[in-house]
């Protein structure tokens, strides 16, 4: 029996670029990702998603547009990573240091997929061009997909 657990993930995009966030520690280390984290008691998911951008990376938004869910399965373990992504193109404040989180900016031809979470290079581009999505991936540890299904969608 699958149970799932709400997570959110922010990719702030310009033009020309999108800030991503080397994790420096806990689940995903080592790894460039958007900024988010687990949604808690009493918060909506897009209070979750303004608050973890917040405190990872020191920028608030006006608006956050839905883009994507995804959910993950990691064999072995029956709480699935229910993952709310958002993007937003423009902010508030300077990209700034946090504990969890070094950010940087990446021109778009230059997004460091090698070093990010494997899944992330099928659906970067559905983000990039705005176009909601939804997915499903099945890991094998942290490093190997075993299965995955991913559609646009009119609406997430
Ligand atoms: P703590 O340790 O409580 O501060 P918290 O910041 O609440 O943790 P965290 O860092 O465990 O949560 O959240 C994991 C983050 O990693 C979420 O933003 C979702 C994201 N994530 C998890 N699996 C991912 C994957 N396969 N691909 C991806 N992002 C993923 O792009």
């Amino acid at each position: 029996m699958f149970t799932n657990k709400l997570f959110t993930l922010v990719l702030v995009v310009q033009p020309q670029r999108v800030l991503l966030g080397m994790k420096k520690r806990g689940f995903g280390a080592g790894r460039w990702n958007g900024f988010g984290g687990k949604v808690q008691a009493g918060e909506t998911i897009e209070q979750a998603a303004h608050r973890e951008l917040l405190e990872e990376s020191g920028l608030t938004v006006d608006n956050l547009q839905k883009i994507g869910q995804i959910t993950f399965e990691f064999v072995g373990n029956s709480e699935l990573m229910e993952v709310h992504i958002f993007r937003t193109d423009s902010f508030h404040g300077e990209p700034t240091e946090s504990d969890e989180m070094r950010p940087q900016w990446f021109q778009l031809d230059q997004v460091p997929f090698s070093h990010m979470w494997p899944d992330d290079v099928y659906w970067f581009p559905l983000l990039l061009q705005k176009k909601s999505f939804q997915g499903y991936f099945k890991f094998q540890g942290l490093d190997t997909i075993l299965e995955y299904t991913l559609r646009q969608v009119e609406e997430v």
